[in-house]
């Protein structure tokens, strides 16, 4: 196995309203799982905790400012089209009632919308790491 083979680490961001158990999750462009609902998130990069490159990301994608994003759940998925495999770290934050989120990168992602965690199987097809997260014991 090559290094470029080897299993890549990506941030998914569970972003909820406050005091609410909706989050945030948008359609993906452009990229794998194209079509698919995934959260705001990408990949770790050299030196990062978990919690600053899911503020990064954030930030980059919706324009949101996290305070204090905490480590959630983690998931391992192989991608069977690509072949590509994720270790996918979570991390949680919450964000006011009034935070309105922007689609800054209009090329990645189709927008964003709020959904109740406990409806986001509803959100069909699911990116891989996020179908894989609802399947685990973790609830907001
Ligand atoms: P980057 O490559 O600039 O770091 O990030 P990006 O441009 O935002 O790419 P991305 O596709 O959104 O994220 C990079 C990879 O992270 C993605 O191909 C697979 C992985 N990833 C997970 N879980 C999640 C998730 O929940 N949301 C997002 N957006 N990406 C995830 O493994
Ligand atoms: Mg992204
Ligand atoms: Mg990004």
């Amino acid at each position: 196995m090559s290094a470029e083979e080897r299993p890549l680490v990506g941030v998914g961001a569970l972003i909820f309203k406050s005091g609410t158990h909706l989050c945030l999750v948008g359609r993906r462009k452009g990229s794998h799982g194209s079509g698919e609902f995934a959260l705001p998130g990408g990949h770790l990069e050299h030196g990062e905790s978990f919690e600053e490159c899911a503020a990064r990301e954030v930030l980059e994608e919706t324009g949101l400012q996290l305070d204090t994003p905490e480590y959630a759940y983690a998931v391992n998925s192989v991608f069977p089209d690509s072949g590509k495999h994720y270790v996918t770290v979570f991390c949680r934050a919450e964000v006011p009632a009034s935070a309105q989120p922007v689609n800054c990168e209009p090329d990645k992602c189709e927008g964003w919308v709020w959904v109740e965690y406990s409806d986001l199987k509803t959100c069909q097809p699911l990116f891989l790491p996020l179908a894989k997260l609802l399947d685990t014991p973790f609830r907001p």
